[in-house]
């Protein structure tokens, strides 16, 4: 973005009143022009306390809806309104209450990579941050977790409870080769091999540990190291070189979200400009949805 453009979108932030908030997978001009990066707990966390009335999200439709959610007295605006999640949509509120009926003695824990409706009808939501914790809080020895298997099996070897997984995925973590991240491995035998729990345990099996984007930041924080292979979505390399510029970080696995580069710089400009499109819910699935999201809000505060 040019120097002028820039420029204008500061001034429009200034007139609208106005946030960028953009998620650690977003291409590097849009972290580069965004007041927050992170994921998507603490983007939440971000849009119910700013002060701002405009909130433009750049993300996925499923984070823009969380904000929503959570914030309805602002006006959240989603840049490409086509950004969605092939996870979110693994899930709908039919066949989630099949489940919950072949389960009736567990409660639902659903990842917040899913649609508002099917929030609606959980117990609670996690992220990949807060997922065991938030397992362990809700009040039932049975869990349904659900859409994203890879987590629901991470979280099932570090609870005592019975966890009933819903078989979905992430197909950009999903699909990480192994023998890749292997081959990584030979490589570069210094560095540390970090990867997402939403890539399968046959990845988790070769790393240095299995976190999410927030624990990332934490763990290369705390490391000595000097080189670190990164297992998730490529945008959160430029977010790691962005905070750690005397450190080396290589993409391993090739995962790269489609959905996530689908927000440019033009359309941050066009929704400051226009406010459009902006997110909305039906009232009655957004205030039993914010019962789940402020549920999770609370195990992780
Ligand atoms: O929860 C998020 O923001 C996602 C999608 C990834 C992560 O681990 O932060």
């Amino acid at each position: 973005m040019s120097r002028d453009e820039m420029n204008v979108v500061e001034e429009l932030k200034k007139k609208r009143k106005a946030v960028i908030l953009a998620h650690s997978y977003q291409p590097p001009e849009i972290q580069d022009i965004a007041d927050f990066v992170g994921d998507s707990l603490e983007l939440s966390r971000k849009a119910a306390e700013t002060p701002a009335e405009v909130i433009i999200f750049c993300g996925v439709r499923f984070m823009a809806e969380t904000a929503h959610i959570l914030a309805p007295e602002k006006t959240v605006i989603l840049p490409e309104p086509d950004a969605g999640c092939p996870l979110a949509d693994c899930i709908d509120v039919e066949s989630l209450r099949g489940m919950q009926a072949l389960h009736p003695d567990a409660l639902t824990v659903l990842y917040v990579n899913s649609p508002a409706a099917a929030k609606a009808e959980s117990y609670t939501c996690c992220t990949s941050a807060n997922a065991v914790k938030v397992v362990e809080s809700v009040p039932s020895r049975e869990v349904i977790f659900a859409p994203d298997r890879n987590l629901g099996l991470f979280v099932s070897g570090r609870t005592t409870k019975k966890i009933h997984i819903w078989e979905g995925s992430c197909r950009c973590h999903d699909g990480v080769n192994p023998d890749e991240l292997a081959t990584a491995r030979e490589k570069w035998p210094g560095a540390r091999l970090l990867v997402h729990p939403e890539t399968p345990p046959e990845a988790w099996n070769l790393a240095d540990a299995v976190l999410g984007t927030g624990g990332m930041i934490r763990y290369v924080e705390s490391s000595d190291a000097d080189m670190f292979l990164i297992g998730t979505e490529e945008g959160m390399v430029y977010r790691l070189r962005t905070l750690f510029p005397d450190r080396r970080f290589l993409s391993v696995g090739s995962i790269r979200c489609e959905d996530m580069k689908k927000t440019t710089p033009e359309k941050v400009l066009r929704s400051l400009r226009t406010l459009e499109p902006a997110v909305t819910l039906d009232p009655v699935i957004r205030e039993k949805a914010f019962r789940a999201v402020s549920r999770m809000t609370e195990v992780s505060s």
